[in-house]
């Protein structure tokens, strides 16, 4: 089957803009739950045992010594290697433009400010599987680094072959400066790094992406540990007008279609563009790889489509709802249009500025929220890793003008001793008559 060209647009919005709904999951709940309390309980022991279960690999030290990353980093192409290095370089300059500092304004009445700490301890979870994604440990480790996190932990399941994580996670682990890499994946990982084990450290904060236990398993631990965000399989929505070159446009698609359960929409303006792009997507789908291959059509055609819409204006109302991952303009002017945009993980404006660029060398990290949550969530960055501590300097002048407010509020909510609090300090503002 082809990519579907859709004209109706309440049909659009019923079907694939408004997102199939994830399986139900209560199967997984249940794993996950025992899988958590299970390693809370036993710590390594269980890490032991579940690496033997789901990665056919048993180990005893599931710490990955710091020369073997070394190693794998010196064994890389030079190529690969100095590929790997521009992209930590551009997503470190990208993110140190992030940095907010903390602030204290001094007035008469006192002062008011925050702090901007990083968090000490973060964990990056690194998938394994059939394709490990080196890129997505970069792009969480090193806004994480230039955060200033103390302590930079990841975990990555090891390959039945080797025994260890791939080698080029590995490599990309000592390439973006990580603190420590363990050998297990899965729920499990997630559940150690929030509860701790014998052998790996108890973190505030985890991020990365993951299957479907992972998600989960973040979304059960979440408060006892921080959850950067819950990554779903990847999405991208196109708008294209006339003057978009067809070939770019089916490429794009493409690009985010041969990931695991991704959806890729194409909003155009323009009958002939979508008639060019259905062609040139069977065109290029007939040269990738099998797997790829199959993975692609059917993201385009479950999971996505064609959609014409009447004009521009429709195209972002209807983008604006779906919220998408990734939102690329391919159209005249772009930047004329940054202004509607309400929702998206990111924007890629123009031929150039296509969406692979930002899943490796542009700079933002690619860890993009989904699933519609862009209505609320933003990508990975530096806030991502870092918090803001109050300061409360409120001197005498201050305490006159707000103090009485407070000791009324406090007396409606029947807090007695919090209205005492206010008062004692309003009676000696009065007695020692030094204002
Ligand atoms: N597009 C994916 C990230 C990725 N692509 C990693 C290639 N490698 C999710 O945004
Ligand atoms: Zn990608």
């Amino acid at each position: 089957m082809a990519i579907p060209i859709m004209t109706d647009l309440d049909a659009a919005r019923a079907g694939i803009l408004r997102r199939m709904p994830l399986d139900d999951d209560a199967a997984t709940t249940r794993v996950v739950a025992e899988i958590i309390a299970d390693v809370r309980q036993r710590g390594d022991n269980a890490l032991r045992e579940y690496t033997l279960r789901f990665d056919g690999v048993e180990r005893t030290a599931i710490e990955i010594p710091r020369e073997r990353w070394a190693a794998a980093a010196a064994d890389l192409d030079p190529a690969l290697r100095r590929a790997l290095l521009l992209a930590i370089s551009e997503i470190r300059r990208f993110h140190e433009r992030q940095l907010r500092n903390s602030w204290v304004e001094f007035g008469v009445e006192g002062a008011l400010g925050q702090i901007v700490r990083p968090l000490d301890r973060v964990g990056i979870y690194v998938p394994g599987g059939a394709a490990p994604l080196p890129s997505s440990l970069i792009h969480a480790a090193v806004p994480a680094r230039v955060a200033g996190v103390r302590e930079i932990v990841v975990c990555s399941p090891p390959q039945r072959a080797t025994g260890e994580p791939a080698a080029i996670v590995l490599a990309a682990a000592h390439l973006a400066g990580v603190d420590r890499v363990f050998a297990v994946g899965g729920a499990q990982a997630i559940a150690a790094m929030a509860y701790g084990t014998e052998s790996i450290p108890r973190v505030d904060t985890v991020a990365g992406p993951g299957n479907r236990y992972v998600i989960q398993a973040m979304r059960m631990v979440y408060g006892t540990v921080g959850v950067v965000s819950l990554p779903g399989p990847t999405e991208t929505l196109i708008i294209a007008d006339q003057t978009a070159n067809p070939r770019a446009v089916a490429a794009d698609l493409l690009a985010q279609a041969e990931h695991v359960e991704a959806s890729a929409i194409l909003l155009t303006t323009d009958q002939v563009l979508a008639e060019q792009v259905q062609q040139e997507v069977e065109r290029q789908l007939a040269v990738l790889p099998d797997a790829n291959a199959r993975a692609a059509r059917e993201a385009v055609t479950q999971r996505g489509g064609i959609v014409l819409v009447p004009d521009l204006a429709t195209a972002f109302r209807l983008a604006n709802e779906y919220g998408p991952e990734h939102l690329c303009l391919l159209i005249a002017d772009p930047w004329q249009y940054v202004g509607e945009v309400r929702n998206a993980g990111g924007v890629f404006l123009g031929e150039e500025s296509f969406e692979v660029l930002g899943d490796y060398v542009a700079g933002p990290s690619h860890i993009m929220p989904t699933e519609g949550t862009a209505r609320y969530a933003s990508p990975v960055n530096v806030d991502s890793f870092r918090k803001v501590i109050s300061l409360v300097g409120v001197n005498r002048a201050g305490l006159s003008r707000i103090g009485p407010a407070a000791m009324r509020l406090a007396e409606a909510e029947g807090l007695f001793a919090h209205a005492a609090a206010v008062r004692a300090r309003l009676e000696s503002l009065d007695t020692d008559g030094r204002d």
